[in-house]
């Protein structure tokens, strides 16, 4: 390790002295101002666990859904999965050394871990359309390059695109090629070839109006649509053209706001969806006859893709264990329908889709969704071998049925959600079931609910225990929030502090939505006063 040439180039680099940052639910994520060395060093890091693992590794340049002044970082585990969490922990003290510990951390992170430095180290590098996200990922190359790892930047992808390249050369190519023409063909192919099975329906099943949240996505959708047409054709809106990222649109929008973006048309009964600003969520929508909102999110889109998939497997007479994993987030309609009218058992772990991802891959079949829209579904190997080998032997109904299961295991992205590969399976579904969003909407009605933010002086004063169900610290806080629940009917809340900003989280549902509503509030009340609120108090109507 040349720790020269490390000290030689951080300076150019340098940390702010004083500066703590952790990484969080998904990497790094703060005002670009603060970043520019946590990138160099993660570029360093990447290294440490490329030689490790002796595997390539992925670092994305990325803030999601943040505004477009802030941005992030996280890294890409051998098989497209997220960072490990020793590893996590490992990047937030390398973030947090002065400029003069650096070189120690870094000899104390490959002691500990026992990295063979003369191993060779590899790393691809995507980012998101943010401003200071190209400069920012010259700076993850640098600290790759001064630990004299390789690299390959793939510039603009999605989030989940460079998950599945870290997979793809992982995996010697299995999976599929790494390249973005290789991700487009390899999806587009098994949509198309799933589509053709749809009996004939109307244009208007066909047609989806996809809000991109001015981000990748919508550079991504446009180069891949060419390829994907003859099953569906999408109309774009903020496109990145005129509008700011995630700027009062976007998954995070639709969902935390309950209501359309700007910057859309929408008829009714037309289906609509939103990506985020990294395209790794998506949500669904429509406006009634009556030009009433409703939203689809991800917990519908867990249940539509688990009874598919049910169905299919009834079909060719496999009895895989199928599970679906969830949030606290969850509503608690979809879990109660999952549980007790399809009878799939349901799993609630920690926020962060790396808890439901690792959650899932205990299934043969593995559906996991974060309310938000972020999800797949994962397949274990002997399934996909066993489907795949079915599909060439049966004939009739059951070796359709077998060649569609074969089709939505390469049509979903089986490193990461990925707001393009749900939406090519969601509307491959639909077009096969011959289901409108209405149809799909009324599987089960969502109980009312709101999500709100509270500031605190320091947010780690609150701990969480059950999968976030329940809090431990600060003492009482608990009992309160226990006595408001009981105060509504069909009611739940639960609060925890976010892994992304700098926030508490406070979510209630409740029979109405003024109950939830004011539930919520109550809740946000007692996290102020027992939690160290800062700022003014919550008012009530507040939406976060
Ligand atoms: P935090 O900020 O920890 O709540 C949010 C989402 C997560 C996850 C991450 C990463 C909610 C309530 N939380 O995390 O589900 O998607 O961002 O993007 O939606
Ligand atoms: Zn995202």
């Amino acid at each position: 390790m040349d720790l020269g040439a490390v000290t030689q180039r951080s300076a150019l680099h340098a940390k702010p002295s004083g500066l703590v940052l952790q990484y969080g639910t998904a990497g790094f994520r703060a005002h670009a101002g603060h970043l520019d060395h946590i990138m160099y060093r993660m570029g360093l890091l990447a290294v440490l666990r490329s030689k490790q693992t002796k595997s390539t590794i992925g670092v994305m340049v990325t803030a999601s859904h943040n505004p477009e002044e802030d941005n992030g970082v996280k890294l890409i585990d051998p098989l497209g999965e997220m960072l490990a969490p020793s590893w996590e922990e490992h990047a937030t003290r390398l973030a947090n050394a002065e400029e003069q510990e650096l070189p120690r951390e870094l000899v104390g992170i490959s002691e500990r871990e026992a990295v063979d430095l003369q191993q060779d180290a590899f790393v691809v590098v995507g980012r998101d359309t943010r401003a200071s996200s190209e400069k920012f990922s010259q700076s993850v190359i640098d600290g790759v390059t001064a630990l004299g790892g390789l690299f390959h930047d793939y510039g603009l992808l999605t989030t989940p695109q460079l998950h599945y390249m870290v997979y793809c050369r992982n995996t010697g190519g299995q999976y599929g090629k790494a390249t973005v023409e290789g991700y487009y063909q390899k999806l587009s192919k098994a949509f198309v070839e799933l589509t053709k099975q749809a009996s004939c329906s109307g244009d208007e099943h066909r047609t989806l109006k996809v809000d991109c949240a001015n981000g990748i996505g919508a550079l991504k959708l446009k180069e891949m649509q060419q390829y994907f047409s003859q099953g569906l054709s999408v109309q774009l809106f903020n496109d990145g053209t005129k509008g700011k990222l995630n700027h009062l649109c976007g998954a995070d929008f639709v969902k935390s706001h309950q209501k359309p973006p700007e910057g859309m048309e929408m008829k009714s009964n037309e289906r609509c969806c939103s990506f985020d600003g990294d395209a790794d969520r998506i949500v669904y929508y429509y406006r009634d006859a009556d030009g009433q909102f409703h939203l689809i999110d991800g917990d519908k889109i867990a249940t539509l893709v688990s009874s598919f998939l049910k169905d299919l497997l009834v079909e060719i007479g496999e009895n895989f264990n199928v599970g679906v994993v969830q949030t606290a987030y969850a509503n608690g309609s979809s879990t109660r329908y999952l549980q007790e009218v399809m009878k799939v058992p349901v799993y609630c772990t920690k926020t962060g889709v790396k808890h439901l991802h690792h959650k899932a891959q205990e299934f043969d079949i593995g559906v996991y969704f974060e309310a938000n829209g972020h999800g797949t579904a994962l397949f274990s190997k002997a399934v996909e071998m066993k489907i795949k080998q079915l599909a060439k032997e049966l004939e009739d109904n059951k070796g359709k049925a077998a060649k569609m299961l074969a089709n939505v295991i390469d049509l979903f992205n089986q490193a990461a959600g990925d707001a393009i590969s749900d939406m090519l399976v969601i509307e491959a579904i639909l077009a096969l079931k011959g289901l409108t969003a209405q149809q799909w909407d009324a599987l089960y009605r969502d109980l009312p609910n709101r999500q709100l933010k509270v500031k605190v002086a320091d947010r780690r004063v609150i701990s969480t225990t059950d999968a976030e169900r329940q809090v431990l610290t600060p003492p009482g806080l608990q009992e309160v929030i226990s006595d408001l629940v009981k105060q509504y009917r069909l009611s739940r809340a639960f609060v925890r502090p976010s892994g992304t900003e700098d926030v508490i989280r406070v979510y209630a549902e409740a029979d109405s939505q003024a109950n939830a509503d004011s539930l919520a509030h109550e809740v946000s009340l007692a996290v102020f006063q027992l939690a160290g609120g800062t700022g003014e108090r919550p008012t009530s109507g507040l939406c976060g």
